[in-house]
């Protein structure tokens, strides 16, 4: 674990709690689909393996710097500061949820909080991000744009097509590729899938002449360093850079009561449908991020083992609140079933 840029202790606490802050709403969102299916409709993808990723990427962003991540982001919005009770009474569809319970998992939005919104399309944060990027460009506000989207939609039209003109027109973007290993439920794998002719996928950063480099997503510190020089690239006006970030999605690619249970090995995860192999899951899981920096923090005496234990215990408490909170929300009215339509 190398950090050039030497976090002082807090940041470093700071990131450790985020970690764990993520884990525990997505294991409390993890739980809902196995102990109670049907309290939460449509669809949710997880982001359980990706904190690393996230937060060392965050943890290089000013305060008004906006993230765009895809349909799988409940991570993002809990370091930007939005408040988890209102983003768990959206996922369960309540009347206090952040979008009035209108949108659910997929379609999460906090302005306030430089989150602009997300979509189920895959490869629309890349698009957006440029349009975004592109306003802050003109307007000159000095934001960048940490702009998150997977392995899979890195073979789309609209990844090419936005890097063309970001590269072109030099805006203040940092790409994150999250290289999860699984496009839904093909595997990246040349030999396995045959479905992705680049290896490493950072290198198609040449096709546009702006930096490339793949990371391991599963230590905050390797993220940090590579976004932070992508960002100061960015902040400078030189334009945008692309960091493949590669880590292990631990759950399946999504939960949803209306998609009958994947067979699995799992049988903890049976409901949600973990349908990679015993072997490689339990590869992945030894080198789980939380418990790998965790352990890292440990071995430095940044922490001690009762402070770790006291951010953890607040992690558990906050999300289980916000799962109160949610609860305790009523559904929106039938009446107001088509407030907010716009088309
Ligand atoms: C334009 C579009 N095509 C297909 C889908 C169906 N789909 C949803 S997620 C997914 C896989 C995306 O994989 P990746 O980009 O690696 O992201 P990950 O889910 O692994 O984070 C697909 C094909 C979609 N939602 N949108
Ligand atoms: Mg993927």
């Amino acid at each position: 674990m190398s950090n050039q840029n030497a976090l002082g202790k807090d940041r470093l606490i700071w990131i450790y709690t985020q970690m764990a802050r993520i884990r525990e709403f997505e294991e409390r969102v993890k739980r809902t689909f196995l102990e109670h299916p049907g309290a939460m409709r449509g669809h949710t993808h997880l982001a359980d393996g990706a904190e690393a990723s996230i937060v060392g990427a965050l943890a290089t962003r000013n305060a008004t710097d906006l993230a765009m991540p895809t349909y799988r982001c409940h991570a993002q919005p809990i370091v930007l500061g939005t408040s988890p009770r209102k983003m768990m009474a959206e996922l369960y569809g309540r009347k206090d949820g952040l979008c009035k319970g209108f949108g659910g998992s997929m379609h999460l939005a906090d302005p306030e909080h430089h989150f602009p919104g997300t979509s189920a399309i895959v490869g629309q944060s890349i698009a957006h991000a440029a349009g975004a990027a592109l306003t802050a460009q003109v307007k000159n506000t000095g934001q960048i744009v940490y702009c998150f989207f997977g392995d899979g939609a890195s073979k789309q039209g609209a990844f090419f097509e936005t890097l063309n003109m970001a590269a072109v027109w030099k805006l203040p973007i940092v790409f994150i590729l999250e290289n999860n290993e699984y496009q839904a439920y093909t595997h990246v794998r040349l030999e396995d899938a045959n479905a992705q002719a680049s290896d490493p996928l950072s290198q198609k950063a040449a096709a546009f002449s702006i930096p490339g480099i793949t990371v391991d997503g599963t230590d905050p510190l390797q993220v940090y360093d590579a976004v932070a020089e992508a960002a100061e690239r960015a902040r400078a006006g030189l334009g945008p850079s692309l960091i493949e970030s590669k880590f292990y999605r631990f759950s399946a690619h999504g939960n949803a009561i209306t998609v009958p249970p994947v067979p699995t090995q799992f049988p903890e995860h049976e409901a949600i449908g973990v349908y990679g192999n015993k072997a490689e899951f339990r590869t992945a899981k030894e080198r789980d991020p939380i418990p790998r920096f965790r352990a890292q923090l440990l071995r430095q005496n940044i922490v001690t083992e009762g402070e770790l234990l006291r951010i953890e215990d607040s992690a558990r408490a906050e999300m289980d609140d916000a799962v109160h909170f949610a609860l305790a929300s009523p559904h929106p009215d039938p009446e107001e079933a088509t407030n907010y339509v716009y088309a």
